[in-house]
């Protein structure tokens, strides 16, 4: 059974047109006092995108535990319809990123016919060398890139060169690499070794890269390796993307780093450093918890878009990063978890636009810490929803998404037309 999305969206406008209009006039009136143009950041908010995870459309777990919910998509073609409806609702998704082999298709042609036919691109493939496939020649127990095995790192190349070339055939412009390389004791791996073995390998991927394309590398502190990991921090990913060249950058996932870590700084730094490739949102409390973004430290998130959008507005050369969403919803309906989080990453955003940059520059010059934190601070408790809400509204969304979704019982419907599939889905759902 189709959902009639049409019928319930204009349904929802007339029931809210008026509220929504009132709190937008409101707004406008409100910004225009602070000479902000709403108008303009509609505009923004409307321009946004932040891509969706494959695997995120799909109950997540732990180590511990999954509890799978209803209607799980079991195939990648799945995905794409649950990211269709994602996308249909907040407009601002139209692009996924792919895992591989979780999501390796039978037929590249088709599957990138069926994502353009819902108006979505296939933009990333990321590479899985941290789990070992039925049939795999060497295990990536001991690691894949920097293994000390030099076949095991060529079958780790040989699955990156892959993913690149699948990629291809599917209209990808990007390929990530994160790997779970490390050690779990001292003098287990030789640091230094370790990380020439990686280096040469990703040198041996970035050699195969299409024109056009971008490599994104991937640091993270720890896990699945608990005492070293090879591509540990962001010093190493620039070191690693500069040693490779102008097509290589460094992928910032929010949920890798150590508690406390001014990861806005980092963000600075690469965009500084002409090495910012993309971003991975998410939150976490502890450790890579891969909760929704902006569920925890919405502060945090504000403040890394307010480094991104300082470096749009100033024109730094080559900024242009790309954003992902990249989580795991253990509790939630994955396709709310995802609506809810690109909104809030849109919401920071749109925020960040709204930071009076010129007053703030005043503040810094005269070392007016006071007022330079109330700048911010301003924009960040300006409640821009109506904002968000009719950039949706204007490119056809929802104004509630969620409420949308759960009248239109599409996860009720996929419950009877997929029945559970005991089978492991592959990857981490
Ligand atoms: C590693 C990571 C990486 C993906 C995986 C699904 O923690 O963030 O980006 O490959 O999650
Ligand atoms: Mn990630």
């Amino acid at each position: 059974m189709t959902i009639a999305w049409d019928a319930l969206l204009e349904d929802e406008w007339r029931r809210s047109e008026a509220t929504v209009l009132d709190d937008y006039e409101h707004l406008g009136r409100q910004l225009a006092r602070r000479g902000a143009d709403i108008t303009a950041l509609q505009a923004g908010a409307e321009a946004f995108v932040v891509g969706l995870p494959s695997w995120g459309v799909a109950t997540g777990g732990t180590r511990f535990a999954r509890f799978p919910g209803a209607g799980e998509p079991r195939n990648i073609y799945e995905k794409i319809d649950d990211c269709h409806v994602i996308d249909r609702l907040v407009r601002i998704t139209p692009e996924i990123s792919l895992h591989i082999p979780w999501d390796e298709p039978d037929d590249p042609a088709a599957l990138r016919t069926y994502a353009e036919e819902r108006g979505l691109a296939l933009s990333t493939t990321n590479s899985n060398t941290f789990e070992d496939q039925p049939g795999q020649a060497f295990s990536y127990k001991f690691g894949s890139l920097s293994h000390t095995d030099p076949a095991v790192r060529a079958q780790a190349v040989a699955h990156n060169r892959h993913c690149i070339d699948l990629g291809v055939k599917l209209g990808a412009r990007a390929h990530s690499v994160w790997i779970g390389d490390g050690g779990n004791f001292p003098g287990q791996q030789h640091a230094r070794r370790a990380l020439d073995r990686y280096l040469n390998s990703l040198r041996a991927i970035y050699a195969v890269l299409p024109h056009g394309w971008r490599l994104f590398i991937e640091h993270k502190l720890y896990e699945p390796a608990f005492y070293s990991t090879v591509l540990n921090d962001w010093g190493v990913s620039y070191y690693c993307a500069r040693e490779l060249g102008p097509l290589a950058f460094s992928l910032v996932d929010l949920g890798h780093h150590a508690p406390n870590v001014n990861i806005e700084m980092i963000v600075s730094r690469l965009i500084q450093f002409g090495k910012l490739g993309g971003l991975h949102f998410n939150d976490s409390q502890y450790g890579d918890d891969d909760l929704d973004a902006g569920s925890i430290k919405p502060f945090q998130l504000f403040l890394v878009f307010n480094e991104l959008v300082d470096a749009a507005f100033e024109g730094v050369a080559g900024f242009d990063p790309c954003y992902m969403l990249d989580q795991s919803h253990n509790v939630t309906d994955p396709i709310e978890s995802l609506m809810v989080s690109a909104m809030e990453v849109q919401r920071a955003y749109v925020q960040a636009c709204l930071v009076d940059r010129a007053a703030l520059a005043e503040h810094q010059g005269r070392n007016d810490a006071i007022m330079a934190l109330a700048t911010l601070k301003q924009a960040f408790t300006t409640d821009v929803s109506p904002i968000l809400a009719m950039a949706r509204h204007a490119r056809g969304g929802a104004i509630n998404p969620v409420a949308v979704y759960r009248d239109s019982r599409y996860r009720r419907q996929q419950a009877k037309d997929r029945p559970a599939d005991t089978r492991r889905a592959g990857g981490i759902v």
